[in-house]
């Protein structure tokens, strides 16, 4: 096993502490999210009882193959605790999401709960955003004009591709990926890129975190 799943395992492992019988629980979305989705299938074979809310078709179906009952934000929509992992987080805990494509799904469920844990590996840790492209959600009318307000803010957009065709969330919309690059005010940004129409989400989530796991080779860091 290389050293980035072994350091992804070890912040699961550590937020499965906080998780606690009957809790209502938001199950995050890539593969550190799926280390904890394993960890938590463990735990109800052992007759532990709690119920998912999944972020996204693909961790809901992994949760499904694993025992794991699951709600939905319709029937649940407070949930106790929502655990996810992300693609970038600085030291203001300011991240970027969304890698996976599962953005806003994912901001919903972090929205609806009461208390937020992220889980990265180290890597994940940068002194400010923008190394990796920040994700935003566009509804498919809009590709077109989004595409072309991006450029004149110079955020170079690119659409997201799977398998030589435009990637497609669960919500039915697509990917822009941008660069955010060189902006350092990300709520004036996160504004700015709302406001226009077609934008359903951005990957940028400012004033999320409660608790952020920091795994690493032989454990993980825990930063509130
Ligand atoms: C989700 O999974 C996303 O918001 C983020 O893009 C991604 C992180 O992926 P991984 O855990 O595979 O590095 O949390």
């Amino acid at each position: 096993m290389d050293h980035t799943t072994q350091a992804k395992q070890q912040a699961a492992k550590a937020a499965l502490k906080y998780v606690e019988p009957g809790m209502i629980l938001g199950l995050g979305t890539g593969s550190t999210a799926a280390e904890l989705i394993r960890l938590l299938g463990e735990q109800v074979a052992q007759g532990f009882d709690i119920t998912g809310v999944p972020s996204s078709d693909q961790s809901a179906q992994l949760a499904q193959e694993l025992g794991i009952p699951l709600s939905s934000l319709q029937e649940s929509p407070v949930l106790d605790l929502n655990i996810d992992g992300a693609d970038e987080v600085d030291p203001q805990f300011n991240m970027i999401k969304g890698g996976g494509g599962a953005l806003l799904r994912e901001k919903i469920l972090a929205q609806s709960a009461k208390r937020n844990i992220f889980i990265v590996d180290q890597g994940k840790q940068v002194h400010e955003l923008g190394a990796f492209p920040l994700p935003l959600e566009v509804v498919p009318f809009a590709l077109e004009s989004v595409v072309i307000q991006l450029q004149q803010i110079d955020l170079n957009p690119q659409l997201r591709l799977q398998n030589g065709a435009p990637f497609k969330t669960d919500e039915g919309n697509a990917i822009l990926d941008a660069d955010i690059r060189g902006f350092s005010d990300y709520q004036r940004l996160n504004s700015r890129l709302l406001a226009i129409p077609g934008i359903v989400e951005t990957g940028l989530f400012l004033d999320y975190v409660d608790v952020l796991i920091v795994g690493n080779l032989t454990g993980a860091g825990i930063l509130e």
